[in-house]
């Protein structure tokens, strides 16, 4: 597998996964496809594989795996955007799934992705009959549940038009954003059975990258209102309140995401093998431009 292009290998997997699937329920799976194939970095998955290629060089055996992450991660995307939340007309620069689908089949849609994940991960613990397909299992479908993704989504919706305080900034998007994006980094070094001082390293690189990412997100949301606008937005009235911007101010942000990045480098330069890989991609996550 050619390590510059991994998103590739995860596009083709996630199109071939959703072709000609379903007879009575083609439906859901078109609805599936459709959010599924509609873009998206592939952040969490590459992150998987780099991670485990640290260690490993049969990246193809846990492509399932880094699958079944982005499928989760697509599921969170099309319920944060229904109407009863964020309620958004766009996502990945097309119209959101309940848009082209409706309501009732978007929220399917979601269950359903999140679900075939979990049957995806199965199969492959079954076929590799490992424990480590069963710790990465529980680590991810622990990380997009209560205590990960699903409880950072509910403290962001009791939040809503509130002032909340910078330890329940951190909690919900550590746990929103955060969880998931840790436990992509940490299936793929137990996958890779890396040594433990290693997965103790990868844990706080795992919980430092996502703050960066978010911290990141919360700029780029800014710059693109103030393009949008084209002016100056003022945080604490134009903008949704609950961010990272509001908290510390645009040019605080990015020298936190500075520190972050190189703090994560640092992390990265510590582990007992070279990771030349997920050290550029630590990189350009912090230099993106969407
Ligand atoms: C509905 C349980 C549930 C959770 C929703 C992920 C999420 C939780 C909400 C999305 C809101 C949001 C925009 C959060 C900021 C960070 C983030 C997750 C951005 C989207 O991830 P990217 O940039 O997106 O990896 P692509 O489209 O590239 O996959």
């Amino acid at each position: 597998m050619d390590k510059s292009n991994l998103k590739l290998y995860v596009d083709e997997y996630l199109k071939q996964y959703f072709l000609n699937k379903g007879s009575y329920n083609k439906l859901i799976y078109e609805s599936m496809g459709y959010s599924i194939n509609v873009g998206g970095k592939r952040i969490r998955p590459i992150l998987m594989l780099l991670t485990y290629g640290i260690y490993k060089e049969d990246l193809e055996n846990i492509l399932p795996m880094a699958a079944s992450i982005e499928m989760i991660h697509t599921y969170s995307l099309i319920h944060d955007d229904l109407p009863a939340m964020d309620n958004d007309d766009l996502r990945r620069g097309k119209p959101t799934n309940h848009k082209v689908f409706g309501d009732a089949i978007a929220v399917l849609a979601g269950d359903g992705l999140l679900n075939e994940a979990m049957n995806v991960m199965l199969e492959f613990t079954l076929n590799s009959n490992c424990i480590e397909a069963i710790k990465a299992t529980k680590i991810i479908s622990n990380a997009a549940g209560v205590e990960g993704m699903v409880g950072g989504q509910v403290v962001d919706i009791l939040a809503e038009g509130k002032d909340i305080d910078m330890d329940t900034l951190r909690y919900m998007h550590e746990k929103k954003t955060g969880a998931l994006i840790k436990a992509s980094i940490l299936a793929g070094a137990v996958l890779a059975k890396a040594p433990e001082a290693d997965m103790r390293i990868l844990e706080e690189y795992g919980e430092k990258l996502g703050l960066a990412f978010q911290i990141k997100d919360d700029i780029l949301d800014v710059i693109g209102d103030e393009k949008k606008l084209g002016k100056k937005v003022n945080v604490d009235c134009e903008h949704d309140k609950n961010n990272y911007i509001s908290f510390y101010g645009l040019d605080k942000c990015k020298e936190m995401c500075s520190l972050l990045t190189e703090d994560c480098i640092k992390l990265l330069d510590s582990l007992s093998m070279n990771c030349i890989d997920l050290k550029h991609l630590t990189k350009i996550l912090l230099n993106r431009e969407n």
